[in-house]
């Protein structure tokens, strides 16, 4: 994203002034779906496609705000309590109200943003809004928050102002990235160890299936309701227990006749796919990238069966990858449409590209996106 893009819009917006620069990044996971909100691990690393804003504090107590991208304007004062109408400026005043709800004192500001993260793609577009501003306005204001408190901010957004009851993944991913490194985060504890990602002869590609995958939609938090159904059907027996990552197998086979079978399902996925994600950390420590692929095929299958979060289009994407020799691809990010992961070999790479574009192509009458990824830092300040 380039910075004399943002900077130009912002002049032009704002009679030629000149603020800071600020940009998150969005985010790839190479395992572990769904198991943020159950106190699992997820695996995820920042990418070099994100969110840059530009902000000038303006002396009163208003924020004029500017999507470039969607050429939108939207004004709200930092006191009220109504959430603006657009749903981009939503995650701004968002993420004002939660600072200010933390003691934080800030105060007006003008701001214009862009960004390179696909909307829709399952690479989080918007947990990259979210942490831009959490990020800059902390900084800005000497508010004195801390890292785990902002990505925390980003997600109480999306609870709060948004309607989506998502985990903490896209918002740590976007706030802690590191180039070069994967991050194994413990969702329970926010523990979490950078893993350094390299692996040597192979390539991670995203295909876009440019269905668009509507997060806010009621299917993901129905699927979180799920899960929650079942925890509490199993602390009857076991009342330490607070999520279904403290959960076993044996667990919930002993609560089969008191849950639903497709809450029942939705649990088994979760409890499968945390142990995926600390199969793969393992595998990956060995240089074992045939076991990380493996359960990247577990992950869809567990995705398109049991937690029913793929569609017609990711499924065929993955039985490309198969029948190309790919390593590992799954349906990356809450699912309902977006991309692929795979983790192909470089040999493999450019024949795998060339059949899936034609043979998706041919059946669903448009080519799916490709992005190479890049595994890039953090939230900082440009400029
Ligand atoms: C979305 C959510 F925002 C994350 O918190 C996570 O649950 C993910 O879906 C699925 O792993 O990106």
């Amino acid at each position: 994203m380039d910075l004399q893009y943002v900077r130009g819009h912002f002049s032009e917006r704002f009679n030629g002034e000149v603020g800071s620069v600020y940009a998150s990044p969005g985010r790839v996971n190479l395992i572990g779906e769904h198991t943020d909100y159950n106190g699992g691990f997820v695996f995820p690393g920042a990418i070099d496609k994100g969110m840059v804003a530009e902000i000038k504090i303006n002396g009163t107590d208003k924020v004029r705000a500017y999507s470039i991208d969607l050429n939108d304007y939207a004004e709200f004062g930092l006191n009220e309590e109504d959430a603006p109408e657009a749903s981009w400026a939503r995650y701004i005043f968002g993420v004002c109200r939660e600072i200010i709800k933390r003691g934080g004192k800030i105060e007006g500001f003008d701001t214009a943003f862009a960004g390179d993260v696909p909307l829709g793609a399952g690479m989080s577009s918007s947990a990259a809004l979210e942490s831009t501003y959490a990020y800059a306005l902390n900084e800005m204001f000497n508010c004195g928050i801390d890292k785990f408190e902002l990505a925390k901010i980003g997600q109480a957004t999306e609870h709060n102002y948004c309607g989506v009851n998502c985990g903490i993944m896209d918002q740590f991913a976007s706030v802690f990235g590191k180039a070069g490194s994967l991050i194994r985060l413990d969702c329970r504890s926010l523990e979490y160890k950078y893993y350094p990602f390299n692996p040597t002869g192979y390539k991670v590609v995203l295909l876009d299936s440019v269905v668009k995958h509507e997060l806010a939609s009621s299917a993901y938090n129905k699927r979180r309701h799920s899960c929650e159904t079942v925890v509490a059907a199993i602390k009857k027996n076991h009342p330490e227990v607070e999520f279904l990552r403290d959960c076993t197998m044996e667990m919930l086979q002993a609560v089969k006749n008191d849950v639903t079978e497709e809450d029942y399902m939705r649990a088994e996925y979760v409890i499968e796919e945390i142990q995926r994600v600390l199969d793969v950390c393992d595998a990956l420590e060995k240089g074992d990238y045939e076991t990380v692929g493996e359960k990247m095929y577990g992950t869809h299958h567990g995705m398109s069966k049991l937690y029913e979060v793929s569609c017609e289009e990711l499924d065929f994407l993955n039985d490309c990858a198969k029948k190309n020799g790919v390593t590992g691809s799954r349906v990356m990010g809450g699912g309902f449409g977006g991309c692929t992961i795979n983790l192909v070999k470089e040999e493999l790479y450019d024949s795998f590209i060339a059949d899936a574009k034609e043979s998706f192509t041919a059946k669903f009458g448009r080519a799916p996106k490709v992005y190479d990824v890049v595994i890039s830092d953090g939230s900082r300040k440009l400029a």
